[in-house]
């Protein structure tokens, strides 16, 4: 797939999200807003229509500041009563609509808001539509003093992580990504990572998985849920 033909499916599913979204605010709702390029595309429309809510909960610094370029509001999410819909993009998505998120190494804050939203609309494009989950390396925050120990843990499951140089979460954490792993059981995994010692989060998404993915493909933007 071209990176052009890619950003217009991106933009189409961003686009596709604020029409769906538009019709359920209401004067004093809060949109969560993910992290990502589809998501910067999201960000981008939302601005359209940033009169018809209060404002938003965002799943990382970067998110934040784009938000606030456009002027529309940004909420600590300690501060909120509740957020009406989560809009965000994900690495991996398979038909039961559970995801591989943290490419963009925003996983932690972005299952944070997940787990808060009323709804949570994923969008993404049809690159990411999988029948099994794992080809994307599964991406896993760490406490930094437990990378090795945590390492171990991963491969006694069968993973191979990979120490992500170089980057450190809006946490101060730090990623392994964990390559060949093919998630027969997401909701399993992902209760077993979550028991490991020293693992903040993990990129499955399946414990709490989209209620609505508007997959971006070359017919137009589809709906799934
Ligand atoms: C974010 O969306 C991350 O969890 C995931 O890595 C990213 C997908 O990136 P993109 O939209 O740029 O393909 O929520």
């Amino acid at each position: 797939m071209t990176s052009t033909t890619q950003d217009q499916l991106k933009r189409a599913t961003a686009r596709a999200a604020v029409e769906t979204i538009a019709p359920k605010l209401e004067a004093d709702s809060i949109v969560g807003v993910g992290t990502g390029s589809t998501a910067n595309f999201f960000i981008d429309y939302l601005a359209e229509i940033k009169g018809r809510f209060d404002g938003t909960v965002a799943s990382s610094e970067a998110s934040a500041e784009r938000l606030k370029s456009h002027g529309i509001p940004v909420y600590d999410l300690n501060s909120v009563d509740g957020i009406r819909v989560y809009v965000d993009g994900a690495d991996e998505t398979n038909p039961a609509l559970q995801l591989i998120k943290g490419g963009g190494a925003a996983l932690t804050r972005e299952k944070i808001v997940a787990a808060c939203a009323e709804e949570f609309v994923c969008i993404a494009d049809e690159s990411k539509w999988v029948p099994v989950l794992g080809s994307f390396p599964l991406p896993v925050e760490v406490i930094p003093m437990a990378r090795s120990l945590v390492a171990r843990e991963l491969v006694k499951l069968g993973g191979d992580p990979v120490y992500r140089q170089g980057v450190v979460t809006d946490n101060g954490n730090v990623i392994l990504d964990v390559h060949n792993l093919e998630i027969m059981e997401p909701v399993a995994l992902e209760e077993a990572i979550n028991n490991i010692t020293g693992v903040v989060t993990n990129g499955i998404f399946a414990l709490r998985p989209a209620d609505l993915l508007l997959l971006g493909t070359a017919a137009g933007v589809k709906a799934f849920s």
